[in-house]
């Protein structure tokens, strides 16, 4: 496995197999599929809608949702789309199309069916195929993304894409080593370069797909540098096969200052790997993940963490910010509830948009911060792969040079630890094998004594777990266990 693109031969063979993997594979026709899509309009192209808002300096939304019966998938968009205010629309993919097991998804579909209502969350569009997507995609008026975690999504990206999808989520990395226990990275990154190939494709042929890794890996207490990496690595991946539109992700970590650095610097260092390598016609945006993390139970105080997201969200100016529903801590949103999310972060939108950017210095040292660290990060790993960030990927993450924390994946170092500092920002309580200089780890080390300080107590794990718990119990820094 190399960073190198896919030769049409090669791509055949595996297509040839994929598209044999469930009996629905056998309705993707790809030039058929890039008529349809060069006839839809261009209010419904992701990477038009992107670009505009890009250009205006706006922040767009987008919920989550998916349901096991179509009609329902179909309601529940047009009931975002027109109650909620979405700006861009999901399908959000079921566990057991995530795993490829197909045939309980099946099942799952004849239940749903005889019972009345969808049996489980998720829409399993790869059982449903190429035409029902496009009944979906024709009962509404946005751009319709397909959200999932899958570590082998080639068929559902044949599927859903010659469905009509125009953005399509997930990478080699962020697919995996958040989602999966056993499988190796070299066969997620490959995987994943036949998805972004297939993408490679369509925009050869004049289709634009866009493209967006999993920013917020697992959850809250991810140090910007780590998830940067990952995002980096993951749009040089899908640049070299062919792949010209990519969001790149970020999950709140709840410090205003460090959301905003974190929103700002990402792109910027995805533009400047890209044109290290020299990749042209690249068009990037970003994309802020409200609190993805424990939620507190009650409306009013879910609210409260929602609408701080969509402030950083709209003060960093992120393209896109992905909405969290007042319902998060009690389980499956009702449409209701996730048109709430929408509504709620769209007015902190607008009314904060046309407000001065946030500058100041301790941003621009955030900001300058996240940008060393992740260089540090990103170029430790080309140098292992003697230039090959494919096969430095795989390396890197073997000697823990690029490490996630709380990750339940055997191909991920683990050693970590990120706990937050007095502020609320998230530092390195132990950074593991990440190749920092002296100055970067006694910053970290600095900033998590002032709160051992103020809190009487010495940093410890105790801490970091405090810390996962807090905003769910009505704070973001643990003051003392909570
Ligand atoms: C990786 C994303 C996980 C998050 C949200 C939750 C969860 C799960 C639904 C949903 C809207 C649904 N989520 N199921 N959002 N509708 N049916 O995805 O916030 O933490």
């Amino acid at each position: 496995m190399k960073n190198k693109r896919l030769e049409a031969d090669e791509l055949e063979v595996q297509r040839q197999e994929v598209l044999k993997q469930w009996s629905t594979g056998a309705g993707v026709n790809l030039e058929e599929a890039v008529t349809y899509h060069k006839a839809m309009p261009a209010e419904k192209v992701f990477a038009a809608k992107l670009a505009k808002a890009k250009a205006e300096g706006a922040t767009l939304a987008q919920p989550r949702g998916g349901t096991t019966l179509l009609q329902e998938q179909i309601d529940l968009l047009q009931y975002l789309q027109d109650e909620g205010g979405a700006d861009f629309l999901p399908t959000t993919i079921d566990s057991l199309n995530r795993q490829n097991r197909y045939q309980e998804a099946e099942k799952v579909i004849e239940d749903s069916k005889k019972a009345g209502h969808s049996l489980r969350n998720g829409f399993p569009a790869v059982n449903y195929g190429v035409v029902a997507c496009r009944r979906i995609i024709e009962s509404v008026n946005l751009p319709c993304q397909v959200r999932h975690g899958t570590p082998d999504a080639r068929l559902l990206a044949e599927i859903t894409l010659a469905g009509g999808f125009t953005d399509f989520e997930g990478g080699g990395i962020s697919n995996n080593i958040p989602y999966a226990k056993n499988v190796s990275l070299e066969e997620t990154i490959s995987n994943w370069q036949y998805v972004d190939r297939l993408v490679g494709l369509y925009e050869e042929q004049g289709v634009r797909i866009n493209r967006e890794p999993f920013g917020p890996l697992t959850g809250t207490l991810v140090p910007p540098c780590i998830s940067h990496s990952v995002g980096v690595i993951e749009a040089l991946l899908a640049a070299e096969q062919g792949v010209k539109n990519i969001s790149l992700g970020y999950g709140q970590c709840g410090n205003l200052i460090q959301d905003i650095a974190a929103v700002r610097s990402l792109t910027e260092l995805g533009e400047e790997y890209l044109a290290k390598f020299k990749y042209k016609g690249m068009m990037l945006t970003s994309v802020f993940h409200q609190w993805m993390g424990g939620f507190p139970q009650d409306e009013s105080q879910a609210f409260g963490v929602i609408s701080w997201g969509a402030v950083a969200a709209a003060l960093a100016k992120a393209t896109k910010v992905i909405v969290k529903t007042p319902h998060e801590a009690l389980g499956i949103p009702s449409k209701e509830g996730i048109a709430a999310g929408i509504k709620a972060t769209k007015q902190i939108i607008n009314m904060v948009r046309n407000q001065a950017l946030l500058n100041s210095e301790e941003l621009e040292r955030e900001k300058e911060g996240i940008k060393v660290e992740t260089r540090a990060i990103v170029d430790k790993i080309l140098e292992l792969g003697d230039g090959d960030i494919a096969v430095g990927t795989v390396r890197g993450f073997q000697a823990g040079i690029l490490d996630i924390p709380f990750a339940p994946s055997r191909y991920n170092a683990g050693k970590i630890l990120p706990v937050r500092d007095a502020q609320g920002a998230v530092r390195f309580l132990d950074h593991g094998n990440l190749p920092f200089d002296k100055e970067v780890i006694e910053f970290h080390q600095e900033r998590i004594a002032e709160r051992g300080r103020i809190e009487g107590r010495d940093p410890s794990f105790q801490m970091v777990i405090d810390d996962i718990y807090s905003i769910g119990k009505g704070r973001l820094v643990a003051i003392g266990s909570v």
